[in-house]
């Protein structure tokens, strides 16, 4: 139990006492001199956990996504993508800023592009269209409420891209809740994409990083961007410590977030003017629609649920104008579940 239970984000967590003994004992150097110990330790782990050549420790899922992009697209090139993709949506339009790409957001059911979809979006040689440059894919899927997709899914959108000559990235900020969801090796989702970006500083606990993975070739390009947009770290081993910690250790424990997800949609979809799609909570997060009835209600329901349950020290966080994303994470125990369900059973009943 926890005085704040904090369901706002996995990114939350805070690190473990052995994550903080890491890297206080952690052996650095000059990274962007290639002279770091421990990151070098931490890429390579990564890269060896998800069967790829090589891997590049970046500050953020954010940069990866970017430097992904960047290392795998000419400027003027489109890139293929959900429509309610973080890559889209949420990280403040880098890569058409930087990259000089223009996105083409596609609408899908669970967050997931089919292969027809790609295959009916990749661009045909043209004077006047931009050519396809990157297939981008995200699991599991943020804004649709944590889902998955399998390898096998994830192949089949790979066949399509790679006949037509496009490379595939995979956003995995959240890869291993997928990986121990669906009881499959983290590699065998990435074995079909060219790149990987998976996020230490979410459920894994590491205070800041995420890791890029893919060929040599391609960890070179990005390592070169990396250091255009400033990411340069240099005695970075400080921070990698803590995600060798993560891949070591706090992996296995993802399962115990995805039971207690569980629990709070179960809990929360019985309630009035709540509801859960509980075939979406597949992993870490919850996703709440709030209806009473119009829209201007829904919306003042929402913000009066967001600061009620933040009055009885639960903080969650509103997701549009009638929905609410609860993540549970290692900071978050059984017991804050049901504190979280006794504050959103109080607040409902007053309605
Ligand atoms: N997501 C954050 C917010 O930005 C919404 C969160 O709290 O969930 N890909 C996916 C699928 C993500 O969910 C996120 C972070 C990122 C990339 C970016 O990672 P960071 O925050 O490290 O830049």
């Amino acid at each position: 139990m926890h005085d704040i239970v904090d369901l706002r984000s996995d990114t939350m967590t805070r690190p473990t006492p052995e994550m903080r003994e890491a890297m206080a004992r952690a052996e650095v150097g000059d990274d962007v001199w290639g002279e770091d110990p421990t990151v070098k330790r931490l890429e390579a782990m990564a890269a060896e956990r998800l069967g790829k050549e090589a891997a590049l420790f970046v500050s953020s899922g954010t940069m990866g996504n970017l430097l992904s992009v960047l290392a795998q697209t000419q400027p003027g090139q489109e890139v293929v993508l959900d429509l309610d993709s973080h890559i889209f949506n949420s990280e403040v339009g880098g890569s058409a800023v930087i990259g000089g790409v223009q996105m083409l957001p596609l609408k899908t059911d669970r967050g997931f592009l089919t292969p027809a979809q790609v295959q009916g979006a990749v661009r045909p040689a043209n004077i006047h269209i931009a050519p396809t440059g990157l297939v981008c894919l995200e699991n599991t899927h943020n804004r649709h409420g944590g889902t998955c997709c399998t390898p096998e899914e994830i192949a089949a959108v790979a066949t399509v891209a790679h006949a037509a000559g496009v490379p595939v990235h995979l956003d995995g900020a959240r890869l291993f809740n997928a990986a121990v969801a669906l009881k499959r090796e983290a590699r065998e989702f990435v074995r079909p994409v060219d790149s990987v970006t998976f996020c230490v500083s979410k459920g894994l606990s590491a205070p800041v990083g995420s890791l890029i993975c893919g060929s040599r070739a391609l960890i070179e390009r990005a390592q070169r961007f990396r250091k255009m947009v400033g990411g340069g770290m240099r005695q970075a081993g400080i921070i990698a410590a803590a995600g060798i910690v993560s891949l070591e250790r706090m992996i296995d424990r993802l399962g115990d977030d995805h039971v207690n997800a569980r629990t709070l949609a179960e809990a929360v979809t019985k309630l009035p003017g709540l509801s859960v799609d509980l075939a979406s909570v597949q992993t870490n997060i919850v996703v709440i629609r709030v209806d009473r009835g119009d829209g201007a209600r829904s919306a003042a329901a929402t913000e009066a649920l967001v600061t009620g349950c933040g009055a009885r020290k639960v903080q969650i966080h509103g997701m549009g104008p009638a929905a609410i994303r609860c993540v549970t994470h290692k900071d978050v125990d059984a017991e804050d579940i049901r504190r979280a369900i006794d504050a959103f059973t109080e607040l409902t009943a007053r309605w």
